[in-house]
């Protein structure tokens, strides 16, 4: 049944809605793992989408998101603001502190913002912001703005989440490398994996890691870097095996700086809404190991959002 966007809002053309159902997934999680990259979109009658956005999603509520995670055997979530509230961070902040600690939160903030409202975000559970360079995405945000941000959070302790396309690093290389906290990289910087994982354009952001100790990347999003698709080819729940060896090079080359989320509801998807209990069954073919799954879902995500705890 579709779903809807409530309020005085609708859902842009051809919107696909996220996956009602979702199979219980093969692979156990470990105990204690954390969805790092995952969204709420609304409800839009108590949240509204923002003036600027670029898409009018369907509603996805905070007790849907939770739902979700037990389903799937997460203990816990990193909300990432979503373009759609540009920096109106209400419904993010709204779901962390009904998670009853079992959220942190990455915001979208603007560089007029008070260390007030810094401070309150904090206390909500936020530990990061989003500086978002996807161009279908959002406008242009001058670099020195974002760098007097980076600054203002960095003394609390914050990370910066950096989206990007994979073609345009060389251009943003000397802004990122400038950055002066923790730099975590949405979805290996979306790799073209149709190229090789061996090649001139993977190589760069596997350098980038490389050469930076501070820079991390969410192994996440197979089902947005795929072309082969949620198609399983030998009859086993291997979904989007062309993206697994960029994934499994992360993962093995920098164990200690790699995060996996859902990324529900899965904002802006054309072809086909993932089944969230495949996505979960995706992560044993790129981290091979139980020590390698822990790191990945446990132990990395809980330092860099719950360190009190870790
Ligand atoms: C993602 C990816 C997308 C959208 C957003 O905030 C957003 O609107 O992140 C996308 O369209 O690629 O990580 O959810």
């Amino acid at each position: 049944m579709s779903k809807t966007t409530t309020g005085d809002f609708s859902k842009t053309a051809g919107w696909l809605d996220w996956y009602e159902g979702p199979s219980r997934p093969r692979f156990q999680l470990p105990p204690g793992s954390v969805d790092a990259h995952c969204h709420v979109f609304g409800p839009g009658a108590g949240f509204p989408y923002a003036p600027g956005r670029k898409y009018t999603p369907c509603d996805a509520s905070k007790d849907q998101l939770f739902a979700l995670r037990d389903h799937l055997g997460f203990a816990r979530n990193v909300i990432v603001q979503a373009t759609c509230h540009g920096a109106d961070n209400r419904a993010m902040v709204d779901a962390c502190l009904a998670s009853r600690g079992r959220a942190r939160g990455v915001a979208t903030v603007r560089p007029e913002i008070s260390d007030a409202e810094l401070l309150r975000l904090h206390a909500a559970g936020v530990r990061g912001v989003r500086f978002n360079f996807v161009k279908r995405l959002v406008d242009f945000t001058p670099k020195d703005e974002l760098m007097e941000i980076a600054a203002r959070v960095a003394k609390l302790g914050w990370h910066v989440v950096i989206y990007f396309e994979a073609v345009d690093l060389p251009e943003l290389w000397d802004f990122f490398t400038a950055l002066p906290t923790t730099v975590v990289v949405d979805h290996m910087g979306r790799p073209d994996v149709s190229q090789a994982v061996d090649g001139p354009e993977f190589e760069l952001f596997l350098r980038f890691m490389r050469e930076h100790a501070n820079v991390w990347s969410k192994v996440s999003c197979p089902e947005r870097l795929s072309a082969t698709g949620p198609r399983a080819l030998n009859g086993e729940r291997d979904a989007y095996r062309d993206v697994v060896p960029f994934a499994r090079r992360v993962v093995e080359a920098f164990p200690d700086r790699v995060l996996w989320g859902t990324d529900w509801p899965h904002p802006n998807l054309k072809d086909h809404m993932p089944d969230d209990g495949l996505l979960v069954d995706f992560i044993p073919h790129i981290a091979t190991t139980p020590e390698l799954q822990r790191k990945l879902l446990v132990d990395n995500p809980m330092r860099l959002y719950w360190p009190e705890e870790s």
